[in-house]
């Protein structure tokens, strides 16, 4: 797939700033999207040695080779916008800004996470920046992100959705309603889907005869676009219309990321039933590495300079870990409050 990556940055050289993050500069933009997808490769890794190191319990869903649809999609978004995410999407709560303190705490299961360790670790919601805790039921979080969607949509906002999910999930009757009625409302969503080829053992080809899940966009009459789900300039580009559109009140978009998931379904998954020649392939379409050599191109990146942002980011890293580990576990006098709302 032919990267789009020069039109997009052509585009933001003279876009105006809406959210601090362009800063109306092709320069800065891809910078700052080589550090998110730096960070976002660089925690998931550390949640993975983590879990294995028995640090905490239940279960981690890694997106690792994935951070180019992550990262693309989310990374315009305002404050004010929300993310629903799924529970391969722990680090859609980085994008959108959640201190790695409280990211790693959510891991952890402490008494300082955001959910006071309510949850399954990867499923994290964090309310101030408007991130939605993950429903586990594959394609529930759907019918929450779209009537998040209808909700700002009834308030008069300018605020969208972004809502995350696996080629897995449009097999199933809640893609379909919640996809159904946003075409109907015309609602502030994008749906992204990374389609990493697999829903857990079972592959893309027993999911669907399709071969672009974007064409399923057409029978709720909105534009589904295929995409590069690895050419992280290519998401910006095509979320960032996406997003203009559905602020605009025009209604939503489906954009397919055709992506990898590097290892097994979760940390418990030694995922044998995929070929290693298939993962090889993909590993080589390593989406930092093929950002890596655009910005070198560009003489945006050099050793140095990348040395420095690895450095700064495993420090950042190791004192998020350090915090969630000192931070105490909740109390079980606690196991009841903050699950229905008080009088
Ligand atoms: C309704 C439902 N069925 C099965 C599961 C178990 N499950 C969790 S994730 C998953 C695979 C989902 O695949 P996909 O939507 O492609 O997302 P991916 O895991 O590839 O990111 C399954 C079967 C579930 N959580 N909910
Ligand atoms: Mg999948």
């Amino acid at each position: 797939m032919a990267s789009k990556s020069g039109r997009a940055v052509a585009e933001l050289e003279t876009e105006k700033s809406d959210n601090g993050r362009k800063n109306g500069n092709g320069r800065e933009l891809m910078l700052g999207l080589y550090k998110m997808l730096v960070k976002c490769r660089m925690c998931d890794e550390k949640a993975r040695i983590l879990f294995r190191q028995g640090k905490y319990a239940g279960n981690f869903y890694s997106g690792v080779g994935q951070e180019a649809a992550e990262v693309g999609a989310a990374y315009s978004l305002r404050e004010d916008d929300w993310i629903a995410p799924s529970h391969r999407d722990w680090t859609s709560n980085i994008i959108k800004g959640a201190p790695l303190n409280l990211c790693f705490a959510q891991l952890f299961g402490k008494a300082t996470s955001p959910d006071r360790g309510k949850s399954t670790p990867a499923h994290m919601g964090y309310p101030p920046i408007h991130t939605i805790t993950p429903a586990s039921s594959i394609a529930g979080q759907l019918a929450v992100g779209t009537g998040v969607a209808f909700g700002l949509k009834k308030l008069g906002r300018d605020t969208v959705v972004v809502s995350f999910f696996g080629d897995g999930a449009t097999s199933l009757g809640g893609f379909h309603e919640a996809l159904n009625f946003a075409g109907v409302h015309k609602l502030p969503i994008i749906y992204v889907c990374q389609n990493n080829l697999w829903a857990e053992s079972v592959p893309l080809r027993l999911q669907t005869a399709l071969k672009d899940l974007a064409d399923r966009a057409k029978a709720y009459g909105f534009p589904g676009i295929s995409l590069d789900g690895n050419d992280v300039m290519a998401v910006y580009d095509a979320s960032t219309k996406a997003i203009a559109r559905a602020r605009a009140g025009e209604g939503p978009t489906f954009l397919e990321c055709k992506t990898y998931r590097w290892y097994g379904h979760s940390e418990i998954d030694p995922a044998k039933y995929r070929m290693k020649e298939e993962v090889e392939a993909w590993k080589k379409r390593d989406p930092l590495v093929l950002f890596e050599k655009v910005l070198r191109d560009k003489k945006l990146l050099t050793d140095e300079s990348k040395d420095k942002i690895a450095k700064e980011t495993t420090q950042e890293i190791n004192e998020a870990v350090e915090f969630a580990e000192q931070s105490p576990y909740p109390d079980a006098s606690e196991l009841a409050d903050h699950i229905w709302a008080q009088e």
